[in-house]
Formats: C-alpha cells, structure tokens, sequence
C-alpha cells in the first residue's frame, strides 16, 4: 500500500462531534443535518475506497428524502445503480463511529481486508437535494474524497433516481443511457411520447394531471420534464419549492395520514399524484363529490403495471416469468390479487429498497413496490434481447411486433436502476391512456383493506428487535404475544410494529376487513407498544 496517500486524512475542520453512535439504516446515514459533517467526510473516503474495488464509479447522495428540512443523510450508491452491499453497510456504520485517532488506522484496515489496489483510479458522482445543510454536507464529502485523491464528478441538484441514472449510464460507458441530466429527461421523454402516438385513447383518460412536489427537488425535475414532453401531459404544479420542505405534503405524508397535501387545489374525482422530497417516490390520489379521500399507492401501481405487461407480452407471444415483489405494508389484498387474479408470484421481504430491488433480480421481469411508493421494474438482459429481435423479426406479425418495439420503449421509460417518482408516473399515465381510464376506474381493479400506520416516539426504538421481514417482534419480551392476542380477534387482522431505519420512531401498521374496527385494532396495539418500548408523550390517540 502506498501510505503516502492517506497522509491527507486528518483533518480537524471534520472532527467527530457527536459521541452517539449512528447506524447505516434503510437508506443509508440519516439525522439531524447538524451532526452529519464528519459522517460526509468519512463517506467521502469510504466512497473512494469502494470505487477502488469495484474499479467503477460509485455514487454519493445528499438527502433525507421524506424527513423533515433539518434532517439530512447520505447514502451510497454502486456500480450498477443498486444500494451499497450489506457488508460494506457495516464497514462503513464502523468508520464513521470511530474516534477520531483511529480514523486512519481504520482506513488501512480496510484497505488490507479488502485487498484494495490503492493504485487504481477513483470516481465518485455525487449529487444533492434542495436542503439548506446539503452544500456544507456536499463540501464535507468532496474533501474526504479528494484526501483519498479521487475524482469527484458533481452533478448539483438532482433526484435521488437521477443520480443511480447517472451513476449506471457512466459505468456502462453510455450503453444505458447519455451520463447527463438532458440524456435522462430524453430517454424517458421520448420513450413515453412514442408509445403515446401509438395508442389510440378512447375512455375517459384525460392527459392532464395535478402534482404535489413536497417543496423538494422533484418540483425542478418536473419543470424541466414538462419542456420535453411539451403538450403531451400537462402537470399542475403545487407545492413547488417555496414552502416547507416535506411539511404537511409529500408522499411519505399523503399515504400516512390519508389527505390531500396542504397548498393543494383538489378538483373533484381528478387524477393527482405526490412524490416525495427526493423524487423515488410516488402515490396517486383523488378526492370524491363526498369529500372522501382515495389513495392509490404503491401497491396498486405495482397491480396496475403487472397486469399491463402481461397483457402486452400476450400480444407479443412472448413469454417470460414475471414477478412481483412486496413487503410487509403491502395491503392484503393487492397480494391476493397479484396471487389470484393476475396469477403471478408475490413475494414479500424486508422493509428497504435494497431488499425488493435484490429480489426482483430473480425474476426474468421483476416488478418490486414498497407500498409507500418506492419501486421500479427489473428486466435481464436476456429479456431485453428477444424483445429486440421481436421487433425486427419477419416472421412475427404486424401485430407482435408493435406491440414488442410498444415493451421495448416501456423499458426505456422506467429507470431501472432505483424507484423513481417521475419515471413511475409517465409509466402509469402511459398505462390508463392506453386503457382509457379514469383514476376512479383504477382504482376499481380492487378494494384495499381499510388499513392504518401511525408512526410512534420511544426512549430507545433499538428496544424493538424483530424477524419474519420486521413483522414479529423478538424484543421487548412479550409484546408479540400481546399483539398477536389483539389481532386474533378481527377478521383479516393483521398488525405489526417495527422500528423505522429512517426516522427516530416506531412504526406501526394495521389492516382488517372492517373500517369501523381499524381505529380500535390499532389504538389497542398502540398502547401496548407505548408501555413494552417505552412510548414518550401522551399515549397515541387514534
Ligand atoms: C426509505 C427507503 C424505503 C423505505 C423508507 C422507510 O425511503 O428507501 O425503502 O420504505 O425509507 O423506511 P423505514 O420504515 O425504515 O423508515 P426514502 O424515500 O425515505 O428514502
């Protein structure tokens, strides 16, 4: 190992500040923004040493995503779009928690377990959401990757989904796309226009759209979608970038608390979608002529895009084998309609984008959606061959081969290297304008189970271990069995709690067949919650 190359890794202005340890969570480091500076810097250092191994480009993102503005967090992205591997996730919760005198002997030790050739390049692409503490946080990270001698290539203010786009198109040397942001908004824009000419809408679809950005970046991604997709979709911005970031609007909020964002214009029974502060997710919405809110949310995205590539890969005689991938939050009935109706595999596994995305792989086509919104399409590579020669194939009809070059651009139009919201919604609009549908027909596909999640405040949510993808709890001792007893006694009950890899609180999550029990299920299990883990505040009232 050459040495002389960490003589640059001191450095007092990134210091460790906090003595609390942090936790490579769901998505990565995400805290207040105050106590992140010197996590940045590690990860600037670590991102480099990754990139060394893989001999790729790595991705480092700024966001908190659906937090509130003084959160902040980073997570790292590798070579092919995916989330950092597991086993680095551990190297990296040790680096950032050790002191600060054994910060280089730590970065040897892992140059050593990794066998890392220090002599090879590093790239590493990093980019930012629209929070006030992202360019300090940014700083902070440059500097630990430029210790490490790295090259950084900063693209700014992206989403979190451009940023994995970005990372993918410069490690396949453009195959999956032009590394700009205008190669992005290109791809899918055009993808989308295309499969539009060649549909012919004759149902109650309209191609206007009302959307609430969550004052995020998603709000300048739009803006700048809508000049390339010109007249063929017009999107209403609300919640634009000048109120409060995440704040009473967003996706995380509107599946949460079943409401309409506030700064919001409803229109009665029209379509409406909300993403959240970073742009991977998205969920749909409408309010009726009875004031009723209706969401339409990951789960019934997922139904909606699986039945329409079945149908299209019926007219293309094609076959291959779909499958769909959920976790725990996935309403029970979307999972019985997947299974019953549209005959396909569902598979349920932890919750965090890593889980589902690693899972879809398995699949010829796996389609994975968290149902807060979060999810993409996977297609193998094989997959995206016979599709091709379809196309030109002259012994197939007119008919297959329009509707393979029709898969072929849908492929286009889904970013596939993570969930993400925008990619996700030209896919849906893309779907009701071929079906000629209304939201309130899609919504028709099937009834969810009234269902509930309320997020809680413990001392210590660590309190709460739990197995089974976070849908039994090990510890506290006995909370299992007190929840397990609560639930028994509704029909289609179901309800589990788990700690958020995100946040700093409990969630808990509740369905059963009957409206007018849900509040009673959940209130129950809350309460139990509240006196196992040691609940803070007043018990929650529900
Ligand atoms: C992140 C993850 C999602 C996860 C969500 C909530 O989303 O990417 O997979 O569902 O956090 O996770 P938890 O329940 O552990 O808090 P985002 O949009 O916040 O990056």
């Amino acid at each position: 190992m050459e040495y002389f190359q960490l003589k640059n890794i001191p450095n007092v202005k990134y210091t460790r500040k906090y003595s609390d340890n942090i936790q490579y969570g769901t998505a990565g480091f995400r805290t207040k923004a105050n106590a992140l500076e010197h996590v940045l810097y590690r990860m600037g250092l670590l991102a480099v040493l990754r990139s060394k191994v893989k001999n790729a480009a790595i991705g480092l993102m700024i966001t908190a995503s659906h937090n509130i503005e003084s959160d902040n967090g980073v997570k790292l992205i590798d070579p092919a779009g995916e989330m950092l591997e597991a086993s680095w996730e551990r190297i990296a919760t040790n680096l950032v928690n050790v002191e600060d005198r054994n910060l280089v002997s730590t970065i040897k030790h892992i140059i050593k377990e990794e066998n890392i050739n220090m002599s090879v390049d590093a790239i590493v692409i990093t980019g930012r959401d629209t929070r006030e503490s992202s360019p300090t946080l940014l700083n902070a990270a440059v500097m630990g990757i430029k210790a490490l001698y790295g090259i950084v290539q900063d693209f700014g203010i992206v989403t979190t989904p451009q940023l994995h786009y970005l990372v993918v198109c410069t490690n396949t040397k453009s195959n999956y796309g032009d590394p700009t942001l205008h190669g992005y908004y290109v791809k899918l824009s055009e993808a989308f226009k295309y499969v539009r000419q060649k549909q012919i809408n004759n149902g109650q679809y309209v191609a206007e759209l009302l959307l609430d950005a969550a004052n995020g970046v998603g709000a300048i991604a739009v803006k700048e979608f809508q000049k390339y997709l010109g007249t063929t979709l017009a999107i209403n911005i609300y919640n634009d970038g000048y109120g409060k970031l995440n704040f009473m609007c967003g996706a995380d909020f509107v599946k949460v608390e079943q409401v309409p964002p506030v700064n919001f214009h409803v229109k009665r029974n029209f379509r409406s979608v909300s993403i959240d502060g970073d742009a991977d997710r998205i969920v749909y919405f409408y309010v009726d002529e009875y004031e009723k809110f209706h969401i339409l949310d990951g789960d019934k995205i997922a139904t909606l895009i699986a039945e329409y590539l079945k149908e299209l890969l019926k007219e293309s005689h094609l076959s291959f084998q779909l499958g769909l991938v959920q976790t725990a939050y996935a309403n029970g009935s979307s999972t019985d309609y997947i299974l019953n109706v549209l005959q396909i595999p569902a598979v349920c596994v932890s919750t965090g984008i890593k889980h589902l995305h690693n899972k879809a792989l398995e699949f010829d086509i796996g389609i994975y959606f968290e149902a807060n919104g979060h999810g993409t399409v996977l297609f193998k590579e094989t997959v995206i061959k016979t599709i091709k020669e379809a196309v030109t194939n002259p012994e197939r009809s007119t008919n297959e081969k329009e509707a393979a070059s029709k898969l072929l651009n849908i492929i286009n139009m889904i970013n596939q290297t993570v969930g993400d919201a925008l990619s996700d919604m030209l896919l849906v609009e893309t779907i009701l304008h071929a079906k000629g549908w209304d939201i309130m027909e899609w919504e028709k596909m099937y009834d969810d189970l009234p269902n509930k999640q309320i997020k809680m405040k413990v001392y210590d949510k660590s309190i709460i271990t739990t197995t089974n993808v976070g849908t039994q709890c090990i510890t506290p001792e006995g909370l299992q069995d007190a929840i397990d007893e609560i639930v028994s006694q509704y029909k289609r009950g179901r309800c589990f709690v788990r700690p958020s890899g995100t946040e700093d609180i409990v969630r808990i999550y509740a369905e059963c067949e009957n409206l007018c029990d849900l509040d009673k299920l959940i209130k129950d299990v809350a309460s139990v919650v509240y006196d196992c883990a040691g609940g803070i505040g007043p018990k929650p009232q529900v």
